[in-house]
């Protein structure tokens, strides 16, 4: 069977998923776009072959000929299309944030436990990093005891004007934050931001770098540094310190050259490169899940707890404090996942 994928938003993302949709993996199709820009969703039909353009996400999601939807348009508008989604019952491949508040992730969850089966998956890529899978595969070896501390650190090389001091919890720490469930299988209790002086290159009255400060269930503490504008490339790390031993997250960057007595490698450029293999593993798991006829991957359960957690991060931002985290009982259809 292909599955017939409707994409709306066909913004950086969008693009990058149409092309893996299209032209690296299999059993599935891009068979319809949108884009509030719909000039811009217009050259991208044209150059697929066949792809019908929809003036809205909802003319999309209607479309009898679409099995399932990939919503990568801006976060705001999350809420609507997967909700609509759920209620013509056709899963849904959500980029992250599942959507931007607490209240509207909770509307999607009740949505989908009245619908009574799963739907909804979430763009939390990292999960599929070869990279990152070996590393908890280590920590929960047992050869190295139980996991006390990770050390974390995620840097952009640059972002655009338009990207505020929030962003750096909302839009880029939301992945650690998902990371730090997935790795520990555990929910975070409370979190704590710490600022340094602030950079030159950050915007007047905002800092980059920031240090989160998570603090799982367990006890394990995961120090998180964001610095999003870091100008020498994408660096993406991870070590784990256990009770016996660490583990550390392998850099991904190809050969390392020595030579003259220097040594030298690559630094992606982006978190396209880096997690290139990732989002084609999470996208045909996808795939592979909804021709099979049901949903897998990260939930909108996940989706709620990442949200949740960047809304502490974002109180904790402000008030300088320790902010617990306080969440809704997980309903049973995220049970055992
Ligand atoms: P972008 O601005 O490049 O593209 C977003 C597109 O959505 C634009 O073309 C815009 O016109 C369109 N859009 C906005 N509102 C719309 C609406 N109501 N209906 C239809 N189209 C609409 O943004 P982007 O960088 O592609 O990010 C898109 C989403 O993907 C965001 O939620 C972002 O957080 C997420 N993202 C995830 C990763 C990752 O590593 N997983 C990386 C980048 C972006
Ligand atoms: C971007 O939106 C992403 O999701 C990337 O994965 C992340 O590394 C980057 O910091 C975000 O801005």
């Amino acid at each position: 069977m292909t599955v017939n994928v409707g994409v709306i938003g066909v913004g950086m993302i969008g693009q990058d998923h149409i092309r893996r949709l299209t032209h690296v993996l299999s059993g599935a199709r891009v068979a319809a776009v949108t884009d509030a820009d719909l000039d811009r969703a217009q050259v991208v039909a044209d150059d697929l072959s066949g792809a019908r353009l929809h003036r809205t996400g909802q003319d999309l999601i209607n479309d009898p000929e679409i099995d399932a939807v990939v919503v990568t348009s801006w976060g705001p508008t999350h809420e609507e299309f997967v909700l609509a989604c759920i209620a013509a019952g056709k899963q849904v491949f959500c980029e992250k944030p599942l959507a931007t508040t607490q209240d509207a992730c909770e509307r999607i969850i009740d949505a989908e436990v009245a619908a009574g089966r799963r739907l909804v998956m979430v763009g939390f890529m990292r999960r599929y990093d070869d990279a990152y899978r070996a590393l908890k595969e280590a920590v929960h070896s047992g050869d190295i005891g139980a996991p006390l501390l990770m050390h974390a650190a995620h840097r952009n090389p640059s972002v655009p004007p338009t990207f505020t001091g929030d962003m750096i919890v909302v839009d880029s720490a939301v992945h650690d934050i998902d990371l730090a469930r997935w790795m520990f299988h555990d929910e975070i209790a409370a979190v704590s931001v710490l600022k340094p002086r602030a950079s030159r290159k950050a915007a007047e009255g905002d800092n980059d770098l920031l240090v989160v400060l998570l603090e799982m269930a367990s006890g394990v503490l995961v120090d998180v540094e964001v610095y999003v504008n870091a100008s020498y490339g994408y660096d993406i790390r991870g070590e784990v310190v256990c009770e016996d031993g660490t583990a550390e997250l392998s850099e991904s960057t190809g050969a390392i050259v020595k030579s003259g007595g220097r040594y030298a490698g690559r630094l992606p450029a982006d978190w396209r490169e880096r997690f290139v293999r990732a989002f084609d593993t999470e996208f045909q798991e996808w795939i592979n899940a909804v021709a099979a006829g049901h949903s897998t991957g990260p939930s909108a359960w996940d989706g709620y707890a990442a949200t949740v957690g960047t809304d502490t991060g974002l109180e904790a931002l402000r008030t300088g404090g320790r902010v617990p985290v306080t969440m809704r009982e997980r309903p049973d259809l995220y049970k055992g996942e």
